[in-house]
């Protein structure tokens, strides 16, 4: 009996394990474009049309190899709106019940299939470095998941950047050489863009009439939407971008939206590319001489070290992790987040980037939009459902530590061994935004007082009783105790003002 083998829109790599596992000669592949999958969250249009336009090449591409692809397209007048939907209906269509799949990278849609009326085989999504048993032996026992400890590991094991058993250069991290702030350089070269051809063209026209109203502009569209192009950009950045990645990876210039970042992520994400394919070519610039080791150690990093430990604290955590909450933070997301007015230029700024390109960098995700939700006790559960929503590279099992983990501190410090907060003072080092605001980053007190540093001594004082016990931020809380009462009143003052202005939906 045939068996229908299913291949979801971020799983578009010819060595798939469901692909692995099937047989061309009688196997038929299901593909399907649904509507639940881009609406559960309000999806970026470029991420749905990306995401679409990858798909509908990656099916010519298994035809040609001589799979039987059974494509739905979102205007199909047949087509079911879910995933299970379809495989249902495919299931008829071909008199079986008898499903392969690669477990999809989100819980939601992994107990979806466990609970379908068929008869459904998840097999490991082994696309990574670090199968999840492998993580789970790692993580077992310890007291701290801490990313250093587990990066340690992979490049021990995949030998990436040791020299006889030893990190390279003899360190294993040289973050402390990659917080340069940056200078506008008209020379900087861009990302590659592809202009998009016939087939992204038809599926530009679908996403503008089908999701026309999620937030988010879906043209100019510029992505690449094949392995080959994919292949085209990583090259692209290896050789003109990867030099000053190290240097510059947490620099922000209103001027310049993508500095020396790859851009690579949204590939890589949906399978166009793997992770052994850019550590290859990062290592390859290294060894020719042509890029410095921080900039190879620091992109390699991000790749085999923070990726791959994200993924297995997520499916570790198991499926109530984005529910996670543990600093009780409740208030609603602001309207500047879907771009409403704002007067702090950073944060108007990333999410005026992000409407326009479906994308921002880690260091506006994480220090920006992410570090004004966490101040501001925005609920993070919202927080994780906007930034599923608006990035390309966002897919569940990734985004989600990173924001309820990482950014909201959200799970109580299993990623982050404390709060990722700061004032405007981190913006104002790392960025230009601070020039044009209409706050000044030097007030601390006062109507025109950055907000961030209003709320920042907030946070850390409403949230003393749990924070205080920690020795990280033994220091900061020092500093708030040496400061006078009359300060103290003025910067907690200013703090409430700004918060009753979020809750009244007023301007900030
Ligand atoms: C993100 C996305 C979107 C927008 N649309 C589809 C789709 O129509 N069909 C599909 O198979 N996959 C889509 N995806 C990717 C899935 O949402 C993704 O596989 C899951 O969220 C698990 O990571
Ligand atoms: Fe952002 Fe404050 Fe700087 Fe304005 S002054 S750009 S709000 S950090």
């Amino acid at each position: 009996m045939s068996r229908l083998v299913l291949v979801l829109g971020d799983q578009l790599s010819h060595d798939l394990s469901a692909l692995r596992a099937a047989d061309k000669s009688r196997d038929v592949v299901v593909m399907a474009e649904v509507m639940d999958e881009g609406t559960y969250v309000p999806h970026h249009p470029k991420k749905i049309a990306l995401v679409l336009s990858a798909m509908r090449h990656f099916a010519d591409e298994l035809r040609a190899e001589g799979w039987q692809v059974a494509y739905t397209r979102l205007d199909d007048p047949e087509a079911s709106r879910s995933v299970v939907g379809e495989l249902m209906r495919r299931g008829q269509a071909h008199g079986t019940t008898q499903v392969v799949a690669t477990q999809p990278g989100e819980w939601r849609l992994i107990e979806a299939l466990d609970a379908a009326p068929l008869s459904v085989t998840q097999l490991p999504d082994d696309r990574f470095i670090c199968s999840l048993d492998e993580f789970d032996r790692w993580a077992e026992g310890r007291k701290e998941l801490r990313m250093e400890y587990f990066y340690r590991e992979m490049r021990r094991k995949t030998g990436y950047l040791m020299e006889e058993g030893k990190p390279a250069g003899g360190k294993w991290n040289y973050d402390h050489d990659n917080r340069k702030p940056a200078q506008a350089d008209m020379l900087r070269a861009r990302p590659m863009r592809f202009a998009p051809d016939a087939i992204t063209e038809d599926v530009l026209d679908l996403v503008a009439e089908r999701f026309g109203d999620h937030f988010g502009d879906l043209r100019p569209f510029w992505f690449a939407v094949t392995r080959a192009e994919a292949r085209r950009a990583l090259a692209h950045f290896a050789r003109e971008l990867l030099p000053g990645f190290g240097d510059f990876q947490d620099a922000m210039l209103s001027g310049d939206r993508f500095l020396h970042h790859s851009v690579l992520s949204p590939y890589l994400n949906i399978g166009l590319l793997s992770p052994v394919d850019i550590c290859e070519r990062v290592i390859e610039e290294w060894k020719e001489g042509r890029i410095p080791l921080n900039a190879a150690e620091g992109y390699v990093r991000q790749v085999i070290g923070w990726r791959e430990y994200m993924r297995g604290i997520y499916f570790r955590e198991g499926p109530d992790y984005a529910q996670r909450n543990v600093l009780g933070h409740r208030r609603g997301l602001p309207a500047m987040y879907w771009g409403g007015e704002t007067r702090m230029n950073c944060v108007s700024q990333a999410v005026e980037q992000t409407k326009e390109e479906a994308y921002a960098h880690h260091i506006q995700r994480l220090m920006v939009t992410g570090n004004f939700a966490l101040l501001a006790g925005i609920d993070p559960a919202q927080v994780h459902a906007w930034y599923l929503a608006v990035y390309a590279d966002a897919f569940e099992w990734v985004e989600a530590p990173n924001v309820i983990g990482m950014s909201q501190f959200a799970d109580g410090g299993i990623v982050a061994s404390k709060p990722y907060v700061s004032s405007g003072n981190y913006i104002s080092k790392m960025s230009d935004y601070c020039n044009a605001c209409a706050y000044s980053v030097k007030e601390r007190t006062g109507d025109r007082a950055c907000p961030f540093n209003l709320l920042y001594w907030d946070f850390v004082i409403r949230h003393r009783d749990r924070l205080g016990r920690n020795p990280r931020m033994g220091p900061v809380y020092r500093t708030w105790d040496r400061m006078d009462a009359a300060r103290q009143k003025a910067v907690r003052d200013g703090a409430a003002a700004v918060l009753a202005r979020l809750d009244a939906g007023e301007t900030v």
